[in-house]
This record gives structure tokens, C-alpha cells and sequence, in this order.
């Protein structure tokens, strides 16, 4: 792997976008995940309420030689630190098939940490590490074949509708006749489970939310004063998806020089910086017969609260 950028290079001109709107102004979750914002998600999903990452991790113990059986490879996408991965792994390399492991993330650093763990977890393992957008980067991902392209945690939720649609036909094209693609989604459920897995007790929701604004303060020179922002989360039913945003407690002028903008915030105004779509088994059938492909299997853990869809080309 060559040596990355530490953040994306779309990331001024989407701060001036997202931050210059009339409206609700907005940063994309993908800027949450520097050395520090990966270290935190992974904290969150040790969190007693943070169910999609037990559940996910339940339902690839238990079906993880059915879903890999056959492939070569796994391309995962957001791989972050790839704790559930090794399931997937593991099952790959007891059949004897495991030959390439392709992590792609936008943080260099859990791609690097992967990498070397799992190499030394796997002697002989080809681990080739991607640094990109999987938005935009797809093309930067080796020819391969048997292969296994898996985007787990949920972390399309995070994508806006019209996103996931591109971003599913670009998975697709990725696909040849015998590989599958492997889909984490968070489903459905109680708005009170639903808040409160975004609302943990300890509040490292929060400083992961708010872990945004030390980016851009790092990265593009900005001056936000981290502690008048507070952290909020709640449950669209119009939208199906958890929203999280971050509210400033007083008014706020903010200086970001590296967008080239000075941004002046109300007293109590708010900044989106995740959505997190719950989705059903039908919206899944449906979108992802929109980009060609086909639900084979779909998993849940016990209590039904994860789905995790193995699709195929079409
Ligand atoms: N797959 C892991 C990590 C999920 S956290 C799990 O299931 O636990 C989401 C991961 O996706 C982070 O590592 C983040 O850096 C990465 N990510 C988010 N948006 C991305 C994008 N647009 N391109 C590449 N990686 C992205
Ligand atoms: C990565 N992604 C699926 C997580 C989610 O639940 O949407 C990110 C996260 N945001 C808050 N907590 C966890």
C-alpha cells in the first residue's frame, strides 16, 4: 500500500457544500473516521446498547461457511478494523481456499492495522490494502475472481437513497457469474431500541459524533470550539433511518480555512452528520433488484433485529 492522505481530498469542498446550504446544514459520516473516530466506533460497538454489531457477529459465526463457500477472495468495503471479518476469514482458509483479503477503507490507519494483523494471522495471505471512497474509488480494487464482496455493520444505512442506489450498481459491476455480495443491514424495530443504541450511556456516541469537528479543526484549519456542540440522535419514521446531529449551544462563528469559509451558526442550530437507515427484507429485494441483483439468503440473528442479505448477479 502506498502511503495515503490522511483524509479524502473531497473533503473541503463537501464541508463548504454541506456547511454554506440555506437549509440544514450537513457533513457526510464518512469524515468521522480518522485514527480517532475508527477507535471510537469500535468503543461503540462494545456498548451495552449497541445491538448491530453482537447480532451481525452472531448470525457470520454461524453461517460463515455457507456464505464464503467456494471464494478465493474478500473484498470488503468499510472494513474498519474487520473484528466480524475473521469469521468469514476463517471459514475461507479452513476449506482452503482463502487466497486474497482486500480491505477498502477511508481511514488509512485501520487499513494499515488490518493488514498487518492479518498477515501475521495468515502467513502466505495476499492482504492488498485499498485507501479510497467506496463511492467514487471501486476501480481502484484488483481484478480478482471467486470472489466475496462484503459491506457489513450496516454502514450502507449511511448512505442517502439515491447514494445507495449508484453505489449499488457500482457493487454490481464489480460482480462476475459465481461471486456474491455479502450486505449487512440494520433492520426495522422499536424506536426505543433504535435511540437508545445511538444514545449510549457512556457517551461515546457522542464523541464520536462530535469527533467530526475535530477533523475538520486538524484538517482543513478550522476553529469550531468543540465543547458548544452537543450531541443528538433520533429515530425518523418518515425516513426510516436514525438521524445524528450536532446542535450548538449558543451562537457560534467559525472560521475553516482550508474551505475557504467563515460559518455563523444560531443558538441551538443544527449540523447532520449521519443517517442510518433501518431497513425491511422487501426494501432490500427491491433495491437490490434495482442494481441487478438477487437476495440467494438472508440471515437474521435470533431476535431478528440484523439482516444480512448473500445477493447475487443477475
Ligand atoms: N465494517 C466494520 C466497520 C464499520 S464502521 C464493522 O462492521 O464493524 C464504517 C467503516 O466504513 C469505517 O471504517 C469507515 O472508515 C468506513 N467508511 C465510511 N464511509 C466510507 C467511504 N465512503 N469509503 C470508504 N470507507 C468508508
Ligand atoms: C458504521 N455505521 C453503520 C454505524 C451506524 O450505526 O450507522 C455508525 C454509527 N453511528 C453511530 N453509532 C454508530
Amino acid at each position: 500500500m502506498s502511503a495515503p492522505a490522511t483524509v479524502l481530498p473531497s473533503l473541503a469542498a463537501d464541508v463548504r457544500d454541506g456547511l454554506t446550504r440555506s437549509g440544514l446544514k450537513e457533513l457526510a459520516p464518512k469524515y468521522f473516521y480518522d485514527a480517532r473516530g475508527s477507535e471510537l466506533f469500535d468503543q461503540i460497538t462494545s456498548q451495552p446498547e449497541y445491538y448491530p454489531t453482537p447480532c451481525e457477529r452472531a448470525i457470520l459465526n454461524r453461517h460463515a461457511p455457507h456464505i464464503v463457500a467456494g471464494a478465493h477472495e474478500l473484498v470488503e468495503l468499510g472494513s474498519g478494523l474487520a473484528s466480524k471479518t475473521r469469521a468469514l476469514l476463517y471459514a475461507m482458509a479452513g476449506t482452503g481456499g482463502l487466497r486474497r483479503y482486500v480491505p477498502f477503507d477511508c481511514d488509512p490507519w485501520v487499513v494499515e492495522r488490518c493488514a498487518e494483523e492479518l498477515t501475521e494471522l495468515y502467513p502466505g495471505l495476499e492482504v492488498n490494502g485499498v485507501v479510497g471512497d467506496f463511492q467514487t474509488d471501486l476501480d481502484a480494487i484488483p481484478r480478482g475472481e471467486r470472489r466475496v464482496v462484503a459491506l457489513l455493520g450496516g454502514t450502507i444505512g449511511n448512505l442517502y437513497p439515491g447514494e445507495r442506489a449508484d453505489f449499488l450498481h457500482a457493487v454490481r459491476r464489480l460482480l462476475a457469474d459465481g461471486d456474491r455480495f455479502v450486505l449487512g443491514t440494520d433492520l426495522v424495530k422499536d424506536v426505543a431500541v433504535l435511540e437508545a443504541a445511538y444514545n449510549d450511556a457512556a457517551g461515546v456516541t457522542a464523541e464520536f459524533n462530535l469527533n467530526v469537528l475535530h477533523v475538520l479543526n486538524r484538517e482543513l484549519g478550522a476553529d469550531f470550539d468543540v465543547d458548544a456542540f452537543a450531541h443528538v440522535a433520533f429515530f425518523d419514521r418518515d425516513s426510516s433511518w436514525v438521524e445524528m446531529r450536532l446542535r450548538a449551544r449558543g451562537e457560534q462563528r467559525v472560521s475553516i480555512p482550508g474551505a475557504g469559509i467563515e460559518v455563523e451558526l444560531a443558538d441551538g442550530e443544527e449540523i447532520r452528520t449521519e443517517i442510518s437507515s433501518k431497513f425491511t427484507l422487501q426494501a432490500l429485494h427491491r433495491e437490490l433488484a434495482e442494481a441487478g441483483m438477487g437476495i440467494e439468503h438472508f440471515y437474521t440473528d435470533p431476535d431478528g433485529l440484523f439482516g444480512l442479505s448473500v445477493a447475487v448477479p443477475q
